[in-house]
């Protein structure tokens, strides 16, 4: 980076002279804006009132047309329910998934296969048809990303999502109804054997009700340890399970790897129980739940909670297994250590030692050790027991020390060259800090409050350094203005430059994304087009109901009428689909296209269908055809020059005025040829 940084320095000491930028070197009569009043480096900057740093900066992050970023951050999208994929350096926005909420662009939750996906998301039977997601979770291997699935968690209503990265599709959406709320989710286990889901509001376990009166008793918390099979590529129910918890509010939460590998560890608050009811004679939760000087860092054995699980010593509690709380003390799966007031990121460090604590209301990290917690839990060493039983290891002799950070550090990551980087919420700061020593070596300003951080592949047992995302919680002044509601601020970090630089603020308008990774982007091995013709995305096999080229036709059967469609440029085959009111109609449509990037859509307008049919793509949807009346259908993808001509007509014919055809007979259509080159 020294040498970019020199072979700018070169660049703009040359800036006097007629150095151009590219090709476009507009005279005196240009558009006007800064960057047309010169073309010499020197001439740009001083037009567009940039210094040498913004420069350098720009620079750093430019990507001209072709170029590819070196890394992808996989984003949670908040309140949007959807995962968000941005290129690093550019920060430039490459998808959005749907997960939680349907997404039209894809046709996500609007197809029979996606709305299955969707619905596994129901709680009580209700469609949730948002998320609050939070932390996604790439699948690793020996701890490190491998770049095949991604995990996401809503904290509204517990649930957790696969997203298979061959096509970055949503695949299964599950939940339990032994939590009510969660938030110290996603995290995996080193061998991505299983995805770690842990309660945040405690509720009594299985959704029964208990006034909340009763919270000490009848409330809990809870880890959920869903079970992933990598080669169904989807989490197993039956093998998954949970250890129920106190009635602490557990907040985020980490595996361990390499030396810790085997345990996790869940941060708490409010271990006081407060419960608020500041209308009932009681203090807010807020302030109830800040009394004490401690909460507990919740250290579980998972690979001992596994065997006990699989020993059959777990409880049936609503839809999931459940080792009760006796159970994990009795077995030696939970154990609590002292950590300062209200923490809230708990981060393990690459070689796996140590365990990082940031504490809201307090100013430091606190680096726990691994071998001490063993040490203590082997010698038995207690302080004490909580209320419910559980052995509390001694402060003092768990941790290695404490760096002190500033106001308010949450979340740390790491570059794997002994430094970490703790988020500084109210300082509004990232903290580099040196590991070895435990002292803070430089901070850099963010705008404005900080939670999360990401560095690249920062929290994995090979942290690659390079670049750091600060995901700010504020943006007040950064953008220009758009309503009450602003957007969130990515800002994008050099960590090689001598001194930390903020490269770029990428503004992101989708709802609060909470945690993000980033990985290398070529670890990502993403399919161009399905295979073969006529693949189901959800399952990535041949569909049964796949429509072959030369074979669509239009059947009536028990369950109605069903229609084998295919598309290519420019036509549906049929392109003429006639049905009677009160009919149930499933069209099953196959993108019998092979190019990459051939995308059609599928629309009826006024009846809410909407497809996106990527190359080989095949997509089913069922509906009632209720209303009479005459539909255009057309293709919602710029695909080629006769795109608008891509179109036909869904005719329902009103009850009793004659006999809809074609009926049984299936009608032989012409051949499909493809029409003239894509244009999009
Ligand atoms: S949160 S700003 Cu991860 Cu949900 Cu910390
Ligand atoms: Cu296919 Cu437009």
């Amino acid at each position: 980076m020294r040498k970019t940084n020199r072979s700018v320095a070169l660049a703009l000491s040359l800036s006097a002279g007629p150095l151009l930028l590219g090709a476009c070197n507009e005279g005196p009569g240009g558009s006007g804006s800064g960057a047309a009043a010169g073309s010499s480096l020197g001439e740009l900057l001083k037009a567009r009132g940039l210094s040498e740093a913004d420069a350098v900066a720009a620079l750093k992050t430019y990507t001209p047309t072709g170029k590819k970023d070196e890394y992808l951050l996989f984003a949670s999208g908040g309140h949007g329910g959807n995962l968000i994929v941005i290129g690093v350096p550019s920060m430039r926005i490459l998808k959005y998934v749907g997960v939680f909420t349907p997404e039209p662009w894809q046709g996500y939750g609007f197809d029979d296969g996606s709305k299955a996906v969707l619905k596994g998301g129901q709680r009580n039977g209700k469609d949730i048809t948002w998320g609050d997601m939070h932390h996604p979770a790439l699948s690793e291997t020996a701890g490190d990303y491998d770049g095949q699935f991604i995990f996401v968690n809503d904290k509204a209503s517990p649930r957790v999502a696969v997203i298979n990265l061959k096509d970055f599709t949503t695949v299964q959406i599950v939940t339990s109804n032994v939590l009510q709320s969660e938030h110290g989710a996603t995290f995996v286990t080193p061998n991505t054997d299983y995805v770690i889901e842990g309660s945040q509001y405690p509720a009594p376990l299985g959704g029964k009700y208990a006034d909340i009166d009763k919270f000490n008793d009848e409330y809990r918390g809870a880890g959920v340890f869903w079970k992933f099979d990598r080669q169904k590529g989807r989490i197993d129910r039956e093998q998954s399970f949970a250890v129920e918890f106190p009635p602490y509010m557990q907040d985020l939460a980490d595996a361990g790897k390499l030396a810790s590998d085997g345990w996790a560890f869940f941060n708490s608050i409010n271990t006081e129980r407060a419960t608020g009811g500041n209308m009932e004679g009681k203090p807010s939760l807020e302030s109830g739940a800040s009394q004490s000087d401690m909460d507990y860092l919740h250290v579980v054995n998972w690979k001992k909670a596994e065997e006990v699980f699989k020993a059959g010593k777990a409880e049936q509690i609503g839809d999931m297994k459940v080792i009760r709380l006796q159970t994990a003390i009795e077995e030696g799966i939970l154990y609590f250590i002292p950590e300062p007031k209200s923490p809230h990121g708990v981060d393990v460090t690459p070689d796996g030692q140590e365990i990082v604590v940031g504490g809201k209301l307090d100013t430091h990290t606190t680096i726990y050790s691994i071998d001490k917690i063993k040490q203590l839990i082997a010698d038995k060493k207690f302080q004490g027991k909580d209320p419910y039983g559980v052995p509390i290891l001694p402060f003092q002799d768990s941790i290695r020390g404490q760096c002190e950070i500033g106001l308010g550090p949450l979340h740390t990551q790491f570059d794997g060259q002994g430094n970490a980087y703790t988020s500084v919420f109210i300082e509004s700061k990232v903290a580099k800090w040196s590991l070895k020593d435990l002292k803070v070596i430089e901070k850099i300003s963010t705008h404005y409050n900080i939670g999360h951080l990401s560095a690249a592949e920062g929290d994995t047992v090979s942290p690659d350094g390079k670049y750091l995302v600060a995901m700010n919680k504020w943006a007040i002044d950064r953008f220009a203005d758009v309503g009450p509601l602003l957007p969130q601020n990515f800002q994008l970090i050099d960590l090689t430059s001598q001194k930390l630089q903020l490269l770029y603020d990428m503004p992101l308008p989708l709802g609060e994304p909470h945690y993000a990774q980033m990985i290398k982007a070529d670890k990502i091995k993403s399919i161009d087009v399905y295979k073969p013709i006529g693949t189901d995305p959800v399952t990535h096999q041949k569909d049964p109901t796949a429509t072959e080229g030369g074979k669509e036709r239009i059947e009536r059967q028990n369950d109605g009428v069903h229609v084998y469609m295919s598309a290519v440029r420019s036509h549906f085959t049929p392109d003429i689909v006639r049905v009677k009111e009160g009919e149930m109609v499933h069209f099953h449509i196959t993108n019998v296209e092979q190019a990459k990037d051939a995308t059609h859509g599928f629309a009826i307008g006024s009846y809410n269908i909407n497809l996106s049919l990527e190359p080989g793509k095949h997509a089913n949807v069922s509906f009632l055809a209720d209303k009479p009346g005459v539909y255009p259908l057309y293709c919602t993808e710029f695909c080629s020059a006769l795109h608008l001509e891509m179109a036909g007509y869904f005719l329902v014919e009103p009850k009793g005025e004659g006999t809809a055809k074609p009926t049984a007979a299936a009608t032989k259509p012409a051949a499909a040829k493809p029409s003239p080159a894509k244009t999009k």
